[in-house]
């Protein structure tokens, strides 16, 4: 067996099913792994190592295990280097392969070389390499426990071209069974005498429930003690919202009862949270004077905060022994529940936003929402249009969004396909914004290639509305530059890629498109042309706008 084979064996030893790829030919022998084990594990030919890096992020979210990406030497990781930096600020599994230059030349700066230990060094999880080919079952299995165990997240594995085409009889190796990472017993008795005595508790869930598969642990923890409970920035689907504890999303804009009760918090709870700076509104929302408890399994994340109680664990032991120890919440704590889900409820009803220009995302969304399940993969971009679907869509099932809380443009088309492998079974809706979609649109030909009936839905105002709003804010109207953009007819450069694409330009005309693009087989497309002047659906960002 060549040393690439033996990458692939040990990956399909592991549970690894999915690998993205732009082909290079530093790794021809694990290509020919790839295809030799075609039927196990699935293999897709993206356009650039941007979208495959992106399409193994969301697949990695919402699948919760990792998926692989084989890319060539500098250009290819560098390329790369968007998607695993997402991964890591997001916490998600992932494995890159990096076909690398002869161990020969190595250090000499020699063709296309770049040293993968220093260029992710601060990016990704880990960075592994090995020139002893022997070392390469060994060497895969570790990047796989790393990408996996307490906070996941990317890793590299850099291996010289001469190594992967030398021949090993290293046998490959099984997965190791792990144990979860159990609670201290004193801190969690803590914890819960601080929950159970506090008349304003507050809880933060956030990317560790979706990863360790723990929402029905969070509810049943929330609801023991009658908790109010706000998603993570970008997490909407850490537990049903229609649940009398989920209080609201933790987004860029803040709506007033929800900052109010920030603000009047005397204990702020953050269970698989790391407490990111949109989400925490850089650090403010921690320097209220409430005491902070920290459930993470990291301890590195743990020790950047100043917490009252930092626990060292995975969610479903901490959830299951904090519930356990905590009493009955009292009639004010129940109301206080109710309340706020209220507040969260009529926040996200739509009507109570009226729309400049002629498509109004919140009636978009709304629309959507009565028509496609819950259990749809939703899947947006960075940009202001994604507000729309953090304002007006009510998650209800997990694992079903999918979006960069790394805030990376260009992720909702790649995010769709890795989504939709992630979850075949589940449709697959991604918003981008014109910005986005010219970053990695192209991938589009990927979904028609791999016969991947995506749905993509460009919300285009032609211009880069988010930073566009900066420029108005800050300098007032009139000082764009770089901001106002010419749009392509994104319907025509679908149907270029062989997608089936539709235009809409009013409300009313999208309920008819949108059922329509659905029934098409394979990819499709909507081009939704919206007005800059509707820029978040929030009187002050929506009034920045000229
Ligand atoms: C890769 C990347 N480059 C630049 C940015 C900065 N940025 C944030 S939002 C944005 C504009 C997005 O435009 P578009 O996709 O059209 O969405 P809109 O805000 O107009 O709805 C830019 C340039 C970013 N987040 N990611
Ligand atoms: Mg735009």
């Amino acid at each position: 067996m060549k040393g690439g084979e033996a990458v692939i064996e040990t990956l399909l030893a592991h549970g690894v099913d999915t690998a993205f790829t732009v082909p290079g030919e530093s790794f021809l022998y694990a290509l020919e792994g790839m295809r030799r084990h075609a039927d196990k594990i699935r293999t897709v030919s993206v356009r650039q190592e941007g979208g495959g890096a992106f399409m193994a992020e969301a697949f990695g979210k919402l699948a919760g295990r990792p998926a692989a990406l084989f890319v060539s030497r500098g250009p290819g990781s560098s390329n790369a280097a968007i998607g695993v930096h997402t991964a890591m600020q997001d916490s998600t599994p992932m494995l890159v392969f990096v076909g690398h230059v002869n161990s020969a030349s190595m250090g000499r700066e020699s063709f296309q070389e770049i040293d993968q230990r220093a260029f992710f060094g601060s990016v990704a999880k880990a960075v592994l390499a090995t020139e002893d080919v022997d070392a390469i079952p060994a060497l895969t299995a570790d990047a796989v426990r790393l990408a996996t165990e307490g906070r996941p997240g990317p890793v590299i594995v850099q291996i010289p071209r001469d190594v992967s085409s030398s021949d090993t009889d290293a046998a490959v190796l099984q997965p190791v069974a792990r144990s979860d990472r159990a609670p201290e017993a004193q801190l969690i008795e803590r914890a819960a005498a601080m929950i159970s005595t506090a008349k304003r508790p507050l809880v933060i869930a956030g990317e560790m429930i979706s990863n360790q598969d723990a929402s029905p642990a969070l509810t049943e923890f929330a609801d023991a003690a009658a908790l109010p409970v706000m998603s993570a920035y970008r997490r909407l689907d850490v537990m049903d919202n229609g649940h009398v504890c989920y209080a609201g999303h933790l987004e860029i804009n803040r709506f007033d009862s929800q900052l109010q009760t920030i603000e009047e918090s005397d204990l702020v709870i953050a269970i698989g949270s790391r407490l990111d700076g949109i989400t925490t509104a850089d650090d403010t929302m921690l320097s209220t004077g409430a005491p902070l408890i920290h459930i993470y399994p990291d301890r590195t994340v743990l020790d950047r905060f100043d917490s009252a109680v930092a626990i060292d664990a995975d969610m479903k032991p901490a959830l299951a022994a904090l519930a356990a120890l905590l009493s009955a919440p009292d009639a004010a704590r129940r109301a206080r529940r109710e309340a706020l889900h209220n507040e969260f409820l009529a926040f996200s009803q739509p009507g109570n936003f009226t729309a400049y220009g002629d498509v109004d995302l919140a009636r978009v969304i709304d629309t959507m929402d009565r028509i496609v399940d819950q259990e749809t993969s939703i899947i947006t971009d960075a940009g202001s249009f994604s507000r729309w679907i953090h304002r007006y869509r009510r998650f209800a099932k997990p694992h079903t969004k999918a979006g960069p809380m790394s805030g990376a443009m260009g992720y909702s088309v790649p995010g769709a396909i890795g989504a939709k492998l992630a979850r075949p079974e589940q449709e697959a809706v991604a918003f981008v914004g014109d910005g986005g979609f010219m970053m990695t649109g192209q991938e589009m030909v990927t979904a028609v290639e791999q016969g991947l009936p995506i749905r993509v839905i460009v919300c285009d105002n032609s211009v880069h509305g988010s930073i566009l709003a900066g420029q108005d804010k800050t300098f007032g109207a009139g000082h764009d530059i770089a901001t106002v953009l010419r749009s392509p007819d994104f319907a025509a450069v679908a149907r270029a890629y062989g997608a089936e694409a539709c235009t809409v330009r009013r409300t009313d005309d999208f309920e008819e498109a949108f059922r329509a693009m659905r029934d098409v087989d394979g990819p499709s497309l909507m081009h939704l042309i919206t007005d800059k002047r509707d820029i978040a659906p929030y009187g002050e960002g929506r009034e920045a706008v000229h």
